[in-house]
């Protein structure tokens, strides 16, 4: 109402305002007589779960949502540190509600300005507060994806950015081992397989691997619109994670359908000799009906 400037309209806004305010009023003095409290928050995991097959073909659509706002990330270095804000998105209060999911609290990857990657696992320090230790080998800007599990909200990707300056750091050592692709064009599956020759190795975070996809890139990698973390379950788990110090492999598939055609990013790391493996590769996405290069 304040940002009214013509003269004709002042005196209507007001009324209006006033009969708008009393609409408000009395519809919720009505609903607070008439409708049943919402659930505390984060109780109810999923009002859909009844109609998972098919959420919208239910008769009516279930009235309540019980799930948290998005979270909002932020990121900045201080003292060798990386330390993440995470807030909620609808009240600005520090998020506190995170719920382990494939056996961490928060699975942050970083990118640096070259295309190195980090996966990394912070630390709870205080509501909200998680840090990591993190020295950036090079100047740039530095893409930042938190995937969290919040309670009652199911998982979430958080994005940000940093621009960090050289500070000494060292890229974590990556390790080619023998990789199968089946690419297809953009939005039908491709499949990447990792071959390792030998069945050696441990699930990690209970998956048998996981491969990290960033693109199509086109200019600075943090810019990237498709940013995505696929697994390879351990086969005969039923998509329930496994923990155990099997053997596994010797070839850890995953399946993908690369959204958008160009150029991706693609990480694929798995556990062997209780030490992480990160390969990392281009792959280049055709448009559909074009065939794969
Ligand atoms: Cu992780």
């Amino acid at each position: 109402m304040v940002a009214v400037r013509r003269p004709g309209m002042a005196a209507l806004v007001p009324a209006s305002g006033a009969v708008a305010a009393l609409a408000v009023a009395v519809t919720a003095v009505t609903l607070s007589w008439s409708a049943p409290p919402l659930p505390p928050p984060g109780s109810v995991l999923d009002p859909t779960a009844a109609g998972i097959a098919d959420p919208y073909g239910a008769a009516r659509l279930a009235p309540v949502d019980g799930s948290r706002p998005p979270v909002n990330l932020a990121a900045e270095t201080r003292d060798g540190d990386l330390r993440l804000a995470l807030t909620d998105g609808s009240t600005g209060h520090p998020v506190d509600d995170l719920l382990v999911h494939d056996s961490a609290l928060i699975h942050l990857v970083v990118v640096s300005p070259v295309g190195r990657l980090w996966h990394l696992h912070p630390v709870r320090v205080a509501p909200g507060d998680h840090r990591v230790k993190f020295t950036a080998p090079e100047q740039g800007r530095y893409a930042v994806t938190a995937e969290i599990a919040r309670r009652g909200g199911g998982r979430q990707q958080l994005r940000t950015t940093i621009t960090l300056e050289a500070a000494g750091g060292t890229a974590p050592a990556t390790k080619d081992f023998g990789v199968e692709r089946r690419i297809a064009p953009a939005g039908s599956p491709s499949t990447i397989t990792a071959r390792f020759g030998t069945r050696d190795q441990q699930p990690w975070l209970g998956m048998a691997g996981h491969m990290i996809v960033v693109g199509p890139v086109t200019s600075e990698i943090a810019d990237a619109p498709i940013w995505a973390h696929v697994h390879a379950m351990v086969p005969g788990r039923q998509n329930r994670p496994d923990e155990s110090v099997a053997a596994f492999g010797p070839d850890v598939p995953f399946t993908y359908t690369f959204p958008l055609p160009g150029r991706y990013l693609v990480w694929v790391q798995a556990e062997r000799g209780y030490a992480v493996r990160t390969a990392p590769m281009t792959v280049d996405i055709p448009e559909p009906g074009r065939p794969a290069r």
